[in-house]
């Protein structure tokens, strides 16, 4: 090859790379832990791929001592032939030239535009160092880089047995602001791929602490419906799974109906968890009401009453379904949102016909579900004239905020922060310490309903509730309505005992399915009131973690006191302002729902009727519950 086309691909590649390097949001979404862990996602969607492609049948992440990972596939290896027009290394290419993957391999379903699928490179690009081994055509291959450049020549390591890839990996601290990798994070997404691609084999282990496990479900997304159903009580015993193939969309459903009374819909598209939904998912709500009102005259359990609505046809039901599309749009705000409309024809017209046939065949199912159905568009009737009930009162009591709330005197949401205060003495407290500028107060006695056992006409009987409602001012539900928020900033103030924990896990669990934009957009707050107070003679100084606690009780030398705050109650107003109030010293947890499908089996397992899956989970995630990191 002639020189100047190298030299000039050389600099091509650096460029690519600095590119990445200099914005590195564009192409990981940000560079804060979720950014982090996509590098990960990165690079097993590329031995997915491979997997998928038939090529490779076991995968195994590893999150090293060092804090480095390590991802290794049976594949077919990474091809390390020199590319004639290059003449590099194609593992080199793949490694160092934006979106090369595709170009050495027609993936049919490869993925473009979404969060994923932004190459390998990238991942090299944002590593202080990286290093392939590559097992191929009986031999053995390293090849290292450091922040994306290749350091040394490609390695052949001798003969071997077999073939596959094994990236390792470590995030460059000069990108990201913390390289600390989450077990439960990488955990779900290794779970949720091995439920999506039935009998791939996906072992994680944490060599930090030696945690080890292994997904592999035979039974695929049929497996993934009974896990997440495990806490709730099915209408039947076995999921319905619907699947087969419309131009050129592949469609996979698994759904069962449970005595819920929320939906619980999780759409993936080439794997990638659409939690804005899109035309797949519209295929299906389509679908089902169509499906079941037919089925329902068809079988005269309608009689004349009104058809069956969309949300009636839902109530209860979990499902996930499962398309693979060789082009997909991705749109919307994180870009999790499907535009293809041939989506929304393959699944519609698949789940037409064969849901029909399926409940033909399975008329028992079918009429628990249509039952279950009915009884849900009879409550919704109800909830509706309880609404209508509260609005009237609303216009009459034309002072209509709740006398418990002490309102600040800001208008502008985007100012002005409400705390929902656990008890009538820390919310008396929180009132005397609070600047009443921009800060409101609701305190609420013991515990709230738990939502997750009760319908819409219920929940709205509780009148704690509908102060907490009428105080936020934007509605529940179907009415939800952001733009009527009053307040930016939901605060939640509990005590930092088993009970704070769980009125803050009831608040959270209505406001996320009741009011879930409030805490899409980052509304939702816990606040941190301090756990200890440390003083000696005149100093004194507060601490938020055990640890803190010790190192200040070491500062202030023998003799320091220590007070554990048990509730916010044993705090003065003054104290409650300066620990937990006060925008200028205060610390706040945002709450962040990254993943529904986690927040949905943390609500349904804390909050459900099964006992020992609570008990399970409050055991595994013991640290998680105490502070509530969703
Ligand atoms: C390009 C071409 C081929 C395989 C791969 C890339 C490949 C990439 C990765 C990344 C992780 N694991 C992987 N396994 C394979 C096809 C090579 C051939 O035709 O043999």
């Amino acid at each position: 090859m002639d020189e100047s086309r190298y030299d000039a691909d050389n600099i091509q590649v650096l460029e690519g790379l600095q590119a990445v390097r200099k914005r590195p949001s564009m192409y990981i979404g940000s560079t804060d832990s979720r950014g982090l862990h996509h590098l990960v996602y990165e690079v097993v969607d590329n031995s997915i791929d491979e997997a998928m492609a038939g090529h490779a049948g076991l995968i195994k992440v590893a999150v090293e001592e060092d804090g480095s990972v390590t991802v290794e596939d049976d594949g077919r290896g990474i091809p390390v032939g020199v590319h004639p027009r290059y003449g590099k290394s194609a593992l080199v290419i793949v490694l160092t030239v934006l979106h090369a993957g595709g170009k050495f391999d027609d993936k049919s379903y490869k993925v473009s535009g979404g969060l994923h699928g932004v190459g390998i490179s990238v991942v090299n690009a944002l590593s202080e160092s990286l290093e392939a081994t590559v097992w191929r055509e009986g031999r053995k291959y390293r090849q290292r880089f450091e922040r994306g450049v290749p350091v040394g020549e490609l390695e052949d390591l001798g003969p071997t047995e077999g073939s596959g890839t094994r990236i390792s990996f470590r995030p460059d601290p000069e990108i990201f602001p913390a390289t600390d990798f989450e077990y439960d994070v990488l955990r779900q997404r290794l779970r949720n791929l091995a439920f999506l691609n039935r009998n791939i084999e996906v072992r994680f282990s944490d060599r930090r602490d030696g945690r080890d496990e292994t997904f592999r479900y035979e039974g695929g997304i049929v497996e993934f419906v009974q896990h997440l159903n495990r806490s709730r009580e099915p209408l039947h015993p076995e999921p319905i799974f619907i699947h087969g193939e419309k131009d050129g969309v592949v469609v996979e459903l698994a759904m069962q109906y449970t005595s819920a009374y929320n939906e619980n819909i999780h759409p993936f598209v080439n794997n990638i968890n659409t939690v804005e939904g899109g035309t797949h998912l519209s295929g299906l709500k389509a679908a089902l009401t169509r499906t079941l009102n037919d089925h329902a005259r068809g079988r005269g359990m309608l009689k004349n009453a009104d058809p069956l609505s969309g949300e009636d046809v839902r109530e209860g039901l979990t499902a996930i379904l499962s398309v693979r599309i060789p082009d997909p749009q991705f749109e919307g705000q994180t870009k999790t949102k499907l535009g293809n409309s041939e989506a929304r024809k393959a699944v519609e017209t698949l789940v037409n016909e064969k849901l029909a046939e399926y409940l033909l065949e399975n008329p028992r199912v079918g009429e628990s579900v249509v039952q279950k159905a009915v009884l849900a568009s009879q409550a919704r009737e109800a909830a509706r004239k309880a609404r209508e009930l509260t609005r009237r009162k609303t216009f009459l009591e034309s002072t209509s905020l709740p006398g418990k709330l002490a309102d600040c005197s800001e208008r502008d949401p985007a100012k002005s922060e409400i705390f929902i205060v656990e008890g009538e003495s820390a919310g008396g407290s929180a009132k005397q310490g609070r600047d009443r500028r921009f800060q409101a107060i609701l305190p609420l006695r013991g515990k709230i309903l738990n939502v997750e056992k009760a319908r819409l006409d219920r929940i709205l009987k509780s009148e704690q509730i509908r102060n907490l409602i009428t105080a936020l001012g934007c509605g529940v539900g179907e009415e939800f309505d952001i733009s009527r928020l009053r307040y930016h900033r939901v605060i939640i103030m509990c005590d930092a005992d088993v009970d704070g924990a769980h009125i803050a896990t009831l608040l959270l669990t209505l406001l996320f399915r009741y009011m879930r934009p409030l805490v899409e957009n980052g509304y939702v707050y816990l606040a941190q009131p301090p756990l200890y107070k440390i003083w000696k003679g005149k100093k004194e100084a507060y601490a938020y973690y055990e640890r803190e606690m010790e190192a200040l009780y070491e500062e202030f030398g023998e003799n320091a006191n220590v007070q554990r705050y048990k509730g916010l109650g044993e705090m003065n107003p003054n104290q409650l302002w300066e620990t937990t109030m006060d925008p200028e010293t205060r610390t706040l947890k945002r709450i962040e729902i990254e993943d529904a499908i986690r927040a949905e089996e943390l609500f349904t397992t804390l909050m459900g009727d099964a006992v020992e899956p609570r008990r399970e989970f409050i055991f595994a995630h013991a640290a998680e519950v105490t502070n509530l990191d969703v």
